[in-house]
């Protein structure tokens, strides 16, 4: 006998992980609906590809217009579709644009989340529905001693956030918890520290990066200006994170897991592997930098690279009010229970990254 078609709903379906998450999905046989936001232009780029028409035969693929601030379209679409997993990725993304619009970041990242998850309850699908809550490393903060005792951030690492979007996940991290325990829900966090790729958002550090060494090698622009340089990332890639979303819901008991890769690297090496990639050596004009420099060291105009002339610049209107200056995630839980495992490493990712924005240009 044929295993039913599962269906699967995707709020942020457009960003970089709902786009990759619906491949997935699709591959592996889902009915995928997504949940796109009505914008004045097209905002549907990354999942484009993946467009059915709705008028041909076996169609497996739909979007709806919806908002996570309006608890009435997410109702509607939930009590439409009946999905037996959700994904929530929706989410005011940006760690610095979450200082300029606080209150917004905690209704989508915040009480969004509760509106999917009370959503579910309302309309007594409790048992049928799984859910995914995309949580983040920024849960943690970045404070050295929450670390464990190997020097990780781990499932059982006390949360400090140190910005509006933190502030905003945590209550979704909780509040997803809590649901799970109240009503016996399968919902499930994975903490996910960074991960990118060619699609990524233009304004996250990598892909600023990566477009900018392209747009330089290409000879179309002449330097690149970023904030802190010194603060360190656990950056895996997109694809290989989605496919631990998806077996985090595919467990017998609901549980939240740490994605992560293990290693951190300082932003000024992440510039430094790009530009090589590209085929630029830099090199460090001035002072040597400061390996352990806090971020108003870095404020020191001598810290520049260049290549006879100047192609990076530190300008600190970049700078956060508060800063997260080093995640590395134990993905310990993940490799032994999920069975999940990397594909990518950082250099293999820097590479696709770089030829894919060089492509562009
Ligand atoms: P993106 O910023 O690329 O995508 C965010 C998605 O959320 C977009 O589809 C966006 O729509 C949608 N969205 C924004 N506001 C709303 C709203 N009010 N109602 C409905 N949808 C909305 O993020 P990523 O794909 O990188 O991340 C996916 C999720 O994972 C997010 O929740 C993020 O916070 C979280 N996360 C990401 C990590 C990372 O390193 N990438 C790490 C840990 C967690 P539109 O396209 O219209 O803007
Ligand atoms: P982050 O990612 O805040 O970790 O959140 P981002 O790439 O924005 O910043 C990483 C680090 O780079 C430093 N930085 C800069 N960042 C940006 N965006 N632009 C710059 O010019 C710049 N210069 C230096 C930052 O200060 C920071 O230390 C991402 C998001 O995807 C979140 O949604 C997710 O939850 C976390 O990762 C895990």
């Amino acid at each position: 006998m044929m295993a039913a078609q599962k269906t699967a709903l995707v709020t942020g379906i457009t960003g970089q992980d709902g786009s990759y998450l619906a491949e997935l999905l699709l591959e592996k046989g889902y009915f995928v609906h997504g949940v796109k936001r009505r914008a004045s232009s097209f905002n549907t780029q990354r999942i484009d590809h993946l467009y059915q028409d709705q008028h041909e035969k076996n169609v497996n693929f739909k979007l709806h217009y919806g908002d996570l601030t309006d608890s009435t379209n997410i109702i509607r679409i939930i009590q439409e579709v009946q999905p037996d997993e959700i994904y929530n990725l929706g989410a005011m993304s940006h760690v610095m644009v979450s200082f300029d619009s606080p209150e917004y970041v905690a209704n989508v990242d915040g009480v969004g989340t509760l509106r999917i998850l009370e959503a579910v309850r309302l309309l007594g699908l409790t048992k049928k529905t799984r859910v995914y809550q995309a949580s983040t490393s920024e849960l943690y903060g970045g404070l050295a001693e929450n670390k464990n005792a190997a020097g990780f951030y781990d499932e059982k690492s006390p949360f400090y956030p140190r910005s509006p979007y933190g502030a905003a996940k945590i209550y979704g991290f909780w509040i997803t918890k809590n649901y799970r325990e109240a009503y016996g829900m399968f919902a499930c966090n994975g903490i996910l520290f960074n991960h990118e790729s060619p699609r990524r958002g233009e304004t996250f550090v990598t892909r600023k990066i990566t477009m900018a060494v392209a747009a330089i090698a290409k000879g179309k622009q002449d330097c690149l200006y970023l904030g802190n340089l010194n603060s360190q990332r656990d950056w895996g890639h997109a694809k290989d994170y989605v496919e631990a979303m998806w077996r985090i819901l595919q467990q017998e008991v609901p549980e939240d897991y740490v994605i992560a890769t293990g290693v951190t690297t300082y932003i000024r090496d992440f510039v430094i592997m790009a530009f090589n990639e590209a085929g630029i050596t830099l090199k460090f004009s001035g002072e040597q930098e400061n390996e352990t420099a806090t971020v108003a060291a870095c404020a020191n105009p001598l810290y520049q690279l260049e290549i006879g002339t100047v192609v990076l610049r530190v300008d600190p209107e970049y700078y956060r009010p508060t800063e997260v200056d080093l995640l590395i995630g134990d993905p310990t839980k993940s490799k032994t229970q999920l069975g999940w495992e990397p594909k990518y490493d950082l250099a293999a990712m820097v590479k696709e990254m770089v030829e894919s924005d060089l492509k562009l240009y």
